[in-house]
């Protein structure tokens, strides 16, 4: 077990008492016990068709066979065009043109430069600001910890890009605690972005803005009403770019496609990754308004390479064989529609935990839950922890992110698994001391 150094992991917790999956089919693991395991989180909120499912399976096993690689640059092979179309189809409205990465962090960096390199090629080369938000993920690269706003995550790394700003969480307790779908109370805390970042940093000065339209890691903030038509508009107002971050809420999470879709607001350039391939391939995707792709193809002189960006494995074969074959089995199977029949029987289980000691907020969103309880006086993070260890012992698995509980499950979870679900958790905070 020495040579491998996990990822965010407590290593030296985990190697004393390992947890070893082996195996996965449809909702289940199984693990190194043989035992099975109801999979809440959907591996890591990016396996939104199950697991082993066979059209992408053997999509794969065909493509390796066939070709295994191809380089990106100056060369094409047909499966990343069709790729790309497939993708476009699915995309918002207006968002029609793919550019592919390998990572939600490949993804958001792009999008990052991609922004301010547009400024720039249409003669507005003082747009080089970036704005985050507290509490914001976008990976673990070094533009998406300078725009993220998770303390834990850039304590070690106290370097940024130089000139970024972060607008407040919009995480309130004291008005929306308990609150079903998207809290009433909140959609002013937009207007940060204009009375102070735009007064303080000149807005001709900003690029973009990017925020998950519902932040998951820092533990499942639903967006209050009515706050990102106001991100929007400000945005608008002042020609900043709007980069919403959809690797978790992308392919159907919130019960539609995107989140874009889910709240009628369209961003200029949306990051994907996670569910693109249902995680079975590591594969990214930005969906970009075309008048930012156009930009610059206008800008660069003939034969001139445009955007002097990209990835040894960009568009990779292996993942785009297994895109197209994921994004029609979402289709074919109607699997966002789903996620959106069940939403409010997932919303009804986790409600109905309301009252369990500990637990001081529950929120929810087509099948996203975030179970919110009392830090361990001292020990912040404790609680959640041993929560996640108990429900593995009892043979679920979620996520937790310091003291918040974090559901995300397949989205072909059946209503039984769903209560089973909510009931193994509800156990394993009561037995939680
Ligand atoms: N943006 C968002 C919104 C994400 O959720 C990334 C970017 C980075 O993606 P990659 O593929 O580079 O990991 C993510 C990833 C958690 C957890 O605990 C969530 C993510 C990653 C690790 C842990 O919820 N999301």
């Amino acid at each position: 077990m020495q040579a491998y150094w996990m990822p965010f992991t407590s290593n030296r917790h985990f190697k004393s008492a390992p947890r070893m999956l082996v195996s996965a089919d449809g909702m289940y693991y199984r693990d190194d016990l043989d035992r099975q395991i109801l999979d809440g989180c959907a591996g890591l909120w990016c396996v939104n068709a199950g697991h082993n499912r066979q059209p992408i399976v053997e999509a794969i096993q065909k493509q390796a066979a066939t070709l295994d690689y191809a380089p990106p640059f100056q060369i094409g092979h047909p499966k990343a065009f069709e790729a790309a179309e497939q993708l476009a189809a699915m995309a918002p409205a207006g968002l029609s043109k793919v550019f592919f990465v390998n990572s939600g962090s490949e993804a958001a960096d792009t999008a990052l430069k991609m922004a301010i390199a547009y400024h720039r090629v249409r003669g507005d080369a003082a747009r080089v600001k970036l704005v985050g938000r507290e509490r914001g993920y976008h990976g673990v690269n070094f533009g998406g910890i300078s725009v993220g706003g998770i303390a834990g995550n850039r304590k070690l790394f106290p370097v940024s890009l130089p000139a970024v700003d972060h607008i407040k969480s919009t995480h309130d307790l004291a008005r929306n605690a308990f609150s079903r779908g998207e809290p009433e109370f909140g959609a002013e805390l937009a207007d940060e972005l204009e009375a102070r970042i735009t007064t303080l940093h000149d807005p001709s000065t900003i690029a973009a803005v990017i925020v998950e339209p519902m932040a998951g890691s820092t533990g499942v903030l639903i967006p209050p009403k009515g706050y990102l038509k106001r991100l929007r508009e400000i945005c608008d107002k002042y020609g900043i770019l709007l980069i919403f971050d959809e690797v978790i809420t992308g392919f159907g999470r919130l019960g539609a496609d995107w989140a874009a879709n889910r709240f009628d607001v369209l961003p200029d350039i949306i990051t994907c990754a996670k569910g693109l391939t249902n995680g079975v391939v590591p594969m990214g995707a930005l969906l970009i308004k075309p008048e930012i792709h156009d930009a610059f193809m206008a800008a660069a002189a003939d034969r001139a390479i445009e955007f002097p960006h990209g990835y040894t494995y960009s568009a990779h074969p292996l993942a785009c064989a297994a895109a197209i074959a994921t994004l029609d089995v979402y289709r074919q199977e109607g699997l966002f529609g789903r996620a959106a029949t069940l939403a409010p029987r997932f919303e009804d289980k986790v409600h109905a935990l309301r009252g369990e000691r500990h637990i001081k907020d529950i929120r929810n969103l087509g099948l996203v839950a975030g179970i919110e309880l009392e830090s361990r006086p001292g020990a912040p993070g404790a609680r959640g922890m041993d929560v996640f260890l108990k429900c593995w012992e009892k043979g679920v698995l979620v996520r937790f992110t310091g003291d918040i509980i974090a559901c995300s499950p397949p989205l072909i979870i059946s209503e039984q698994e769903i209560d089973t679900l909510f009931s193994v958790i509800g156990e394993a905070i009561h037995e939680t001391e």
